[in-house]
Order: structure tokens, then C-alpha cells, then sequence
């Protein structure tokens, strides 16, 4: 059910299940009492997701699939939120458990039946994901995971991204020879953006973070918050202080505020209604309470019966929107007993035949397993971005505080600072946020002040120059930071972010794990998040101590799907920022502190098309006893150690990798292969650390070249202290480095 889509296209709501075709969002209920055809459609969607969840509990007893989590109890609030929006316009960031919000909004019974038994035609995920993780690219429903409330802040960077190619509609136009080639543009100035979790959910401080930022840039965002009030075991009141989360948020500016019984199909339609119009003119989001009910046990896993009371179960069954439902289209007079009777067996039926279709489907192959790891259009290590050429010096570009013209050798930080400004202004998808990134976030200061540009003056002028809408200040919230990348980049756009210091990456460390790396390879090619983040990293700041010094590249390199980039000199880091901005992965771009105006490693600015393609290690300096293959501060420090080595006869190459991953397996090869000898040396911790890998796998692949074993060079297994004596101490020095080659070479 896949089609190309265009900036301009407003594609047709697919056939919903059950056979309907609703004109989503149209629905007018507030004029008075909702029409009986429209009560009849909602049960039918609601009868028809309860049933698709009970075929597939059914197929779970039998074994045929191998997990369930059901919508049962969700319905009403779930087709009321599809029925006021629509599908293929809005956009949705949904939960686990809406099963009846995505039937409603076209997804199939068969395509939620190939997602249940992990089917290679599973649009969702092409069976990675669990049943019930949506996805669908006509439809505007993002990939969403397990980790309760990520998707909040991607909701919050795709409405802001929604709001900016509205206003800069130019800026939507394909263009080839980047990303942009490859990222579909669609937007719509009135769209609405809808995301949901459970009340349990609302304690993750993400929540807290998306209503921050929806509120304070007035988005078109509608929180649902469907409160079944469980978190799996834990009931709402120890989640939430109260026991009711619309009092706790009442005080957020700007939002449309509604609570309902969430079991009331036509209260829910009519909150929904009222959520999307105040979200459509521009007023600010929304936020939807919905108290409805879980008769089904959190998921197959669990049994409620070990912690609910029998008193409470049998209320809540009494509330059950399903039953509340017939009650009415029977009481009303609007469908008969065997009416009903017979939109339920056909409904059965098509249950019965979406399982029958399923089991049928062909399974994904084993091949396919490392497809949309990364992109596979355009690869970041190809000659497209082997422009290695520096322009001649005198020519114009760069920015205002760094790579101004001339050919005199500039800082790491003036040329990652060029960079910036030369592809801000190539590329007017660029936004740039992050902590005390902007000038001045009162921008009529300017006038009189020079401005911030972040904490290292890394970003300073952008702000000046691109204006407070692409170049802004973000709230003291990594998560935040990293989460709203996602969103942005789902909708096309190229957010380049910054975490103030690699010790506070952390809290953004599950947006970047389990959303940003992974977006591509859940969705099986068809979302994708290609951000950058910059992060200044390591130590040798002398008193930078535990919270400005660490390193752990290798916490990044280990997860699938983010390119690590970790340059040495200024004219790396310019090429190399290029094409991680250019390129269409996501990229972790460390940048070492100590580096940013070292003399070492300066270079004249190169020019606006200077790029680096990744995975070519660099010999920065060639030799036939020892390899000492490194990156980052240790470069400087290792050639300090070679000059020493040299004296007394040992000649060592030094390779940079530059990137981390993908890394250069062939120059570390051909270099070991030389020497015989080599050295793996990093700022981080020995053990656990970068080198282990590279030195297993030269033990492995290059055992018959070897004639000493691999040495490791690294900090101690400890954090970095204040005083310098111990920091000295622990981190590794060209002594340390000059030490290791020797002995290596006596080996
Ligand atoms: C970040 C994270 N922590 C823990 C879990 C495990 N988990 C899955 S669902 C769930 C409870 C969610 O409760 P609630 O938000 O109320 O939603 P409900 O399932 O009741 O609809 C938990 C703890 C998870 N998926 N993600
Ligand atoms: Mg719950």
C-alpha cells in the first residue's frame, strides 16, 4: 500500500477495515447529535479491532505468533481520535496499544495480522518489530518502539518541522547530491500532529520534556493520554502524585485542555474535535485524558488477576466502550439485535480472513537481516564525498567568527564553525539548536551585545546570520534535544544538534540507542532520522575533572545504524562535518575540547565544498617498525612519542582513523601487514574500550602477519580526577605511548 508521494499531494485515506472510507476530520458531531451512520461506523471499528486482537490471542495460544498486546478497553478513545484527524495529512506518533487509532485510520487487519507473525510483507517492520509497533508511510504513522514515551519528542520535531516548510515552502524541493534526494516533503499548513501513551507512561520525564517544548513554541501537537489506570502491575496513583495527570499538567501555557470518559464513544469525538481545531488555528496543542479500561491483562504475558481485586475487574467490565456501544445503537433503535448480529459475523469474518492471509505470507529471509542498517542510497564512504581537494586559499566563505577568507592556518574550532555557515547557507533545511547554541535568545540584545554561540563559540554567528528560526536555544534537556532530531529529520529536514558535553549525553543516550540509530532498520528502509549531533568530548583540560573529561566513543560505535566521527585536526573536521551533514545516517560528530584551538592541526580554511568521505584512516605519519593506529587527542600525543621512538631508532606509523564507524579495516591491514608490529591507543578506558575491538580483530584476521601481540594503550579503569597530578596519571601520555612502542619493538 506504499506510494510515492509529493510535497503537493494529499493522499486518499485507504480502505479502512470493515470496508469503510470515512472523510476523516470532517465529521461535524458539534452541530448536534452524531448521525447514526457514524455511530454504526465507529462500532464497526471498534467491534472489528477487538476482534483482530482476540485472533490474534488465539494465535498466540496456538503458537503461530509470538506476541500479543491487545487495544481492548482503548477502542472508543482510540476511532474518536482517528475519526477528528486525517491519516496521510496529520501525522501520528502512536503507542503500543493502538491498534483501534490505526484501524481506523487504514491500516488493515491483514497488515496488522503480517506484522503479528513477523511476515516479510509486514509494511510495518518487514518482521523486526513486535505486533502493534505502527508504522506506515502513506498513512503519516512514524515508526514507533517499545520505549514508552520516546515517541512524544519526535511527535514535538515533526510538528516544528510541519510549522518551518510552511512558512519556507522553497525549502521542501528536492535537490540531488545529499540527503535531500532521498527525503520525501509533505506538509500542510493546518496539519496536526497526534501522539499517545498510557497514564503510567507519563512519569518518564520525556513527557515533561514534549509539553516543555509543545507548549512554549505553541505546536500543533494533541497529547492523548489513554489512562486504563495500570502500568502494567502499578496503579495510577503511585505514577502519578494524585492520581490524575490533567490536574498536574493544568498549568502549561498555550494548551487546549480536555478530560472525558474515555469509554464514551461520542464524548471522545467530541474532545478530539475541539483538540484538532485548537491545534489547526495555531492556538498551541492539546491535551486528551481519556479514562477507559484494560480487560484484557496489560499484554498475553500478564494476568491481572494476580494484583486487581475481583470487585474492580467486574467494574471495570461494566465500562467496557464495546459493550457501552451496542447498548446504545440497540437502545436508540439505530441497529436491530440481528443487525448487529450480522455486522459482527462479517466483521468475524474478516478477522478470520486477515489470519488466514498471514499464516499464508512468505517469511523475511536471513539475507535481509543487515538490509537498512544504514542508508542504502547514498554511502557516506563513497567518492561522492571524496572532495579532498582544498579550494585555493583567498577564496570567499566560512563564517564570521572563524573561516573568514585567506589562506592563514585556523582552529579547529574556527573551521567546524565554517562549516556550519557555509551549509546553513547551502541548505535552508539546516536547524541548529541546542544549549546556549544561539546568539542571544533575546534577540533585540544583539543589538548591543556580540552574542554567545555556544559555550566553546562553536555556533557563534549563526544565529546572526540565519536568524532565530533555524539557529535557537533549546531547554536543559538532552533527550529533548536528540528526540526532537528525530521528528525533524522524519519529516525531511536535516536538524544539526548540539549536546553541550559528552558527560551529559546521557540522558539523551535512549533517544539515540533505541529511536535515532534504529528508526531505518525497525521501519525496514521506510522512516529514517539523519541527524547530526556535535559533541565536545575528552579531557587533558587540566581541572576538567569527572564531569568535563570523559570519553566512550565505544558505547556509540557499538550500536548499529550511527556513524562516530572523531577528527584530530582542523581540516579533518571540517570534511568530515560536511559529509556527515550531506550524507543520510545519523552521526555522532565528537569533538575533542582540548583540540578546538590547539596550534596543532591547524589548516587555511578549504573551501565550501570540502567534504571527507568516511572510513579512510589517514597515516599522518609513515614508518616500518610499529603501527599505532589512533584518533582524537591521542594523534598529537603519539607523534610526540614517534619523534622520541625515532631517536632511538624506531620508526612508527601513525594512522588516524578519523571515523570510528564505519572504520578503515584496509589501512589498518596493510600498515600491520608492513610493520608487524602494532598499537592500538585511545584517551578512553582500556578495558571495554575502542581498541579491544580493533585489536581482536587484528589477532584474528592478521595472526600470520604478526610477530609481537597486540599492545593496548588507554586511561586507567577510572574516571578522570580534578587535581592534574592524578589526571596526568590516569590519562595516557606520550610517555606512557613512547613506553609501549619500545617494548613492543623489544618484543
Ligand atoms: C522506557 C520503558 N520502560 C519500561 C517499559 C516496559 N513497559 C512496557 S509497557 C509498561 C507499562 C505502561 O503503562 P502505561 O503507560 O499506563 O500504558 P498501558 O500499557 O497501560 O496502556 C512498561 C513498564 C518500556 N516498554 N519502556
Ligand atoms: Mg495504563
Amino acid at each position: 500500500m506504499e506510494v510515492a508521494l509529493s510535497s503537493t499531494r494529499v493522499p486518499k485515506p485507504a480502505a479502512v477495515g470493515g470496508g469503510l472510507s470515512p472523510e476523516h476530520g470532517t465529521l461535524g458531531p458539534e452541530d448536534g447529535a452524531l448521525s447514526p451512520e457514524l455511530l454504526v461506523r465507529i462500532y464497526r471499528l471498534m467491534y472489528l479491532s477487538r476482534r483482530v486482537d482476540d485472533r490474534e490471542i488465539l494465535l498466540k495460544r496456538q503458537q503461530k505468533i509470538f506476541f500479543q498486546i491487545s487495544g481492548a478497553g482503548h477502542e472508543a478513545l482510540q476511532v474518536a481520535a482517528a475519526l477528528a484527524l486525517k491519516p496521510g495529512y496529520d501525522w501520528f506518533f502512536p503507542y503500543y496499544r493502538d491498534r483501534a487509532l490505526c484501524l481506523a485510520l487504514g491500516v488493515t487487519p491483514t497488515e496488522m495480522m503480517l506484522q503479528a507473525v513477523g511476515a516479510a510483507t509486514d509494511p510495518a517492520s518487514g518482521g523486526r518489530q513486535m505486533p502493534t509497533h505502527w508504522s506506515s508511510k502513506t498513512l503519516h504513522i512514524v515508526s514507533t518502539s517499545s520505549s514508552t514515551t520516546t515517541q512524544l519528542l519526535h511527535a514535538v520535531g515533526c510538528a516544528e518541522a510541519g510549522r518551518y516548510f510552511s512558512r519556507h515552502p522553497d525549502t521542501a524541493e528536492k535537490v540531488s547530491g545529499d540527503y535531500r534526494a532521498f527525503r520525501e516533503v509533505e506538509f500542510h499548513g493546518d496539519e496536526v500532529v497526534l501522539t499517545s501513551l498510557g497514564e503510567g507512561s507519563t512519569s518518564q520525564g520525556e513527557f515533561w520534556e514534549a509539553l516543555n517544548t509543545a507548549s512554549n513554541r505553541k505546536l500543533p501537537v494533541v497529547f492523548l493520554v489513554e489512562d486504563n489506570g495500570y502500568a502494567i502491575s502499578v496503579p495510577v496513583e503511585v505514577n502519578t502524585p494524585g492520581g490524575n495527570i490533567s490536574r498536574l499538567v493544568a498549568n502549561f501555557p498555550n494548551f487546549h485542555f480536555a478530560e472525558v470518559d474515555g469509554t464514551d464513544a461520542e464524548a471522545c469525538l467530541r474532545a478530539f474535535q475541539e483538540a484538532a481545531a485548537h491545534c489547526r488555528a495555531g492556538k498551541g496543542p492539546a491535551f486528551v485524558h481519556g479514562h477507559c479500561v484494560r480487560p484484557y491483562s496489560h499484554s498475553l504475558s500478564d494476568d491481572d488477576k494476580l494484583y486487581r481485586s475481583t470487585a474492580e475487574r467486574e467494574a471495570d467490565a461494566m465500562r467496557d466502550p464495546l459493550a457501552k456501544l451496542q447498548m446504545r445503537l440497540l437502545r436508540e433503535g439505530i441497529l436491530t439485535e440481528e443487525q448487529i448480529n450480522a455486522l459482527e459475523q462479517q466483521l468475524d469474518q474478516e478477522a478470520e480472513e486477515a489470519a488466514e492471509r498471514a499464516l499464508e505470507a512468505p517469511l523475511p529471509t536471513v539475507e535481509s537481516i543487515t538490509d537498512h542498517v544504514y542508508s542504502a542510497d547514498l554511502d557516506p564512504t563513497s567518492s561522492l564525498f571524496a572532495t579532498e581537494q582544498v579550494q585555493a586559499p583567498g577564496s570567499a566563505g566560512g563564517g564570521k567568527a572563524g573561516g573568514e577568507k585567506g589562506s592563514s592556518p585556523r582552529t579547529m574550532a574556527d573551521l567546524i564553525n565554517a562549516c556550519l555557515h557555509d551549509e546553513m547557507r547551502r541548505d535552508k533545511r539546516i536547524v541548529l539548536y541546542g544549549e546556549d547554541v544561539a546568539d542571544a535568545s533575546r534577540e533585540a540584545a544583539l543589538e548591543e551585545v556580540k552574542g554567545k554561540g555556544g559555550v566553546f563559540k562553536l555556533t557563534a554567528g549563526l544565529q546572526t546570520e540565519f536568524g532565530s528560526e533555524r539557529v535557537f536555544n533549546s531547554p536543559l534537556a538532552e533527550a529533548n534535544i536528540v528526540g526532537r532530531a528525530v521528528g525533524y529529520a522524519a519529516r525531511g529536514m536535516k536538524p544539526v544538534v548540539e549536546i553541550q558535553f559528552f558527560d551529559y549525553i546521557w540522558p539523551a543516550m535512549h533517544q539515540i540507542h533505541n529511536e535515532l540509530a534504529l528508526m531505518r532498520w525497525r521501519s525496514n528502509g521506510v522512516w529514517a532520522s539523519p541527524a547530526v549531533i556535535r559533541v565536545p568530548i575528552g579531557g587533558y583540560l587540566t581541572g576538567g575533572s569527572i564531569y568535563h573529561s570523559q570519553s566512550g566513543e565505544s558505547i556509540f560505535t557499538h550500536i548499529p545504524g550511527l556513524r562516530v566521527v572523531f577528527p584530530s585536526n582542523a581540516l579533518d573536521a571540517n570534511g568530515l562535518l560536511r559529509t556527515a551533514i550531506r550524507c543520510d545516517d545519523p552521526v555522532l560528530f565528537l569533538e575533542h575540547k582540548r583540540l578546538y584551538r590547539e596550534t596543532y592541526g591547524r589548516a587555511p580554511y578549504p573551501g565550501p565544498e570540502f567534504a571527507i568521505p568516511f572510513g579512510k584512516a589517514k597515516i599522518v605519519r609513515p614508518g616500518s617498525h610499529v603501527t599505532l593506529v589512533t584518533y582524537g587527542a591521542i594523534v598529537p600525543r603519539a607523534l610526540q612519542a614517534a619523534q622520541k621512538a625515532k631517536q632511538q631508532g624506531v620508526e612508527v606509523e601513525i594512522l588516524d582513523l578519523r571515523t570510528l564507524n564505519p572504520y578503515d579495516w584496509e589501512a589498518i591491514a596493510a600498515s600491520v601487514k608492513k610493520t608487524s608490529r602494532v598499537i592500538v591507543a585511545h584517551e578512553d578506558m582500556i578495558s571495554w574500550g575502542y581498541g579491544a575491538e580493533i585489536a581482536a580483530r587484528i589477532a584474528d584476521e592478521l595472526f600470520e602477519h604478526l610477530d609481537a601481540p597486540v599492545r593496548r594503550v588507554g586511561s586507567m579503569d577510572t574516571f578522570v580526577a580534578y587535581q592534574p597530578l592524578l589526571e596526568d596519571a590516569i590519562l595516557p601520555q606520550p610517555e606512557t605511548i613512547l613506553k609501549a612502542i619500545l617494548e613492543l619493538k623489544a618484543y
